[in-house]
């Protein structure tokens, strides 16, 4: 097939690419309706895709990851710059030279009697300040057909590129989906991302994890702009005003949930809405006009965590996912041609009707909470919806400009040491709180205490360069911006003797919200302790809360001196393995913070 562009240099790395991996064609991606519905077509033909009930779930599908393929895979991700501290020592690395010959050896000839796609896309509004060109080479139209609902695809990219040279150049093979020989790498210096082996969602949606953090956040320490692990939302009060607040979650750790919240009935009734800008992924800049930060999500879709949402915890989110879906490795239910997941309701499909993540008949009756093997879907299953589906999306979503940012929130899961919320005394202190950032690995089983895993600003797994030079970005970004939004920390997470959550979280988050957004306003007095300022119990609204008391606040707001003194003792440790590039401002607020507590 005829290439697209004239565009010599996306001409000849897709020749190079092409005289390597040897496919049988090429194919170009142009985003037409037409095309799209072929290639479904297509990839039903050869059971890579089921098509689902067209009635119940229009424009839906069913995908089945392989068995040892359903998650992303830190220990093989590589950062591959010239010089080992570029990477730093949070992330893997490798000379770029001897990983690109590693690489060649399993990509020569993987895409014989394949065809290999070639996918214009955008980051961001085509065309918009904001937004960055990728091109995706792969072999798989699982990839193709989620490519489309992610990012923005087509001959209207292709066309914005014109004759530039200024792409990312992202090469993907399945291979042989050999586990051993498994690799995701970025060659930072390069504009090149390489993924061979995998068919999972962030190993192979290039766009994704690959580009808008890891090459996206090595770019932005560069041109002064951050790519950050963050959901944007939109939090509209009674009068019509809406102010924006972005955060950043760890994997899995509610920030779709966030950005979708729905108000509890209390604040629904008075008129307070939330609307959805990201749910994952926030390019922020500085606006020169008015000194303030403006964030823009430059994703098109959500690839979402489907176990455990249903129409209580995250109704909007599942609206989304009734037309024009991918479902990968959740129970099919044969009886209706539908889907099902842990979690979605009390009705799964009977035995007999159920096909579960693997592809074998499953016994619902079988299952068993504590084991993982059981599961009808995977822990991990996943919906790529798109984002014009979404009944609560912002009207702001396809702002060239991005939205103003008010408030930015830190989060993890922490049973202890964290309270439900707090705000940071400036920039300096906000970036160390980030850097501080935790969550815990759940021991249910065996009834451990969870692990601390410390995840700086949810991007342990995603900053493209080192770590210490991130926070030095951090750091250097707040004194760039005139009007900074202020940094809060929020634990939605904390848990009682008993294990069980104290929050109830999800909707009820608003709460927090409100008072968040309070104190960026200026409205509400707070309590300065040793961590940062914390509420007031009485101001965290519980009107409504059924199992909710003052003295529950106060228990959620209580800072635990010991537990954070452990706490900073860990923190040493962490900034120890980061190295010596951790920014010196830290070290200060790390003693600052010590002295504090006493
Ligand atoms: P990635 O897509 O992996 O980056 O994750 P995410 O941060 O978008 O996570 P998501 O919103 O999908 O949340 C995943 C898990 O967190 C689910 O098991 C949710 O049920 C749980 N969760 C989300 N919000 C809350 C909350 O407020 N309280 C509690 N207790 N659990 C929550
Ligand atoms: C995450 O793991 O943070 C995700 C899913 O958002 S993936 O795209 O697979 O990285
Ligand atoms: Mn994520």
């Amino acid at each position: 097939m005829a290439s697209l562009t004239t565009n010599k240099y996306v001409n000849s790395w897709i020749d190079e690419m092409a005289a390597m991996t040897q496919p049988d064609k090429i194919v170009w991606i142009d985003g037409s309706d037409e095309q799209t519905e072929a290639l479904r077509a297509e990839a039903c033909s050869t059971g890579e895709i089921i098509k689902l009930n067209q009635e119940i779930l229009p424009n839906c599908y069913l995908h089945r990851t392989a068995v040892n393929d359903v998650a992303r895979v830190e220990g093989r991700t590589f950062i591959c710059t010239p010089t080992k501290e570029e990477a730093g020592n949070i992330n893997n690395w490798m000379d770029p030279n001897e990983m690109y010959a590693k690489l060649n050896a399993l990509y020569t000839g993987s895409m014989k009697g394949r065809t290999m796609y070639v996918i214009p896309y955008s980051m961001g509004i085509v065309g918009s300040d904001f937004a960055k060109i990728g091109i995706e080479l792969t072999d798989s139209i699982y990839v193709v057909l989620n490519m489309i609902i992610m990012t923005r695809v087509g001959k209207n990219v292709i066309d914005a590129l014109g004759d530039s040279a200024d792409f990312i150049k992202g090469l993907h093979a399945k291979a042989d989906l050999d586990e051993e020989n498994r690799y995701i790498t970025h060659f930072p210096q390069d504009n090149t991302i390489m993924s061979v082996n995998s068919g999972y969602g962030g190993n192979v949606l290039l766009g994704k994890k690959c580009f808008a953090l890891r090459i996206a956040s090595y770019l932005g320490r560069k041109e002064g702009w951050m790519a950050e692990h963050m959901l944007i939302l939109g939090l509209e009060y009674p009068n019509g005003e809406v102010k924006y607040i972005t955060a950043a979650f760890p994997s899995a750790c509610g920030k779709t949930n966030l950005a979708m919240l729905i108000p509890p009935e209390i604040y629904r009734n008075k008129g307070y809405k939330v609307w959805t800008v990201g749910d994952d992924i926030a390019w922020l800049r500085v606006n020169k006009e008015d000194g303030r930060v403006y964030a823009v999500n430059p994703e098109n879709g959500f690839f979402g965590v489907a176990p455990g949402t249903n129409l209580k915890s995250n109704p909007n989110a599942l609206y989304t996912t009734m037309r024009d879906t991918i479902f990968t490795n959740v129970v099919h239910n044969t009886e209706n041609n539908t889907v099902w997941w842990e979690g979605l309701d009390n009705n799964p499909p009977t035995p007999g009707n159920a096909i579960d993540w693997k592809g074998n008949p499953w016994d619902c009756t079988k299952y068993d909470k504590k084991d993982k093997s059981t599961c009808g879907a995977h822990p991990n299953s996943r919906f790529t919806a798109s984002a014009k589906n979404c009944p609560c999306l912002s009207s702001e979503f396809d702002n060239v400009k991005g939205v103003p940012v008010s408030a930015i929130i830190f989060g993890g899961r922490r049973a202890k040491t964290a309270p439900l919320v707090y705000e940071s005394f400036n920039w300096q202190h906000g970036t160390f709180v980030g850097s501080i950032m935790a969550s815990e690995t759940t021991a249910a089983a065996s009834g451990a205490v969870g692990v601390v895993r410390r995840d700086p600003m949810a991007m342990r797994p995603f900053v493209g360069y080192n770590m210490g030079d991130y926070f030095k970005h951090w750091l250097n970004m707040g004194k760039v911006i005139p009007n900074a939004p202020k940094i809060f920390h929020v634990n939605w997470f904390r848990t009682d003797a008993e294990g069980h959550f104290i929050w109830p979280g999800y909707g009820d988050n608003m709460r927090v919200l409100l008072w968040i957004l309070a104190r960026c306003a200026g409205e509400v007095d707070a309590v300065e302790t040793a961590i940062g300022y914390v509420p007031k119990a009485e101001d965290i609204n519980i009107e409504g809360l059924e199992d909710v008391t003052l003295d529950t606040i106060k228990e959620l707001l209580t800072i635990d001196v010991e537990s954070w003194k452990e706490d900073v003792a860990n923190i040493k440790e962490f900034y120890a393995q980061v190295g010596d590039h951790v920014p010196a401002e830290l070290y200060e607020e790390l003693a600052a913070l010590e002295a504090r507590l006493g």
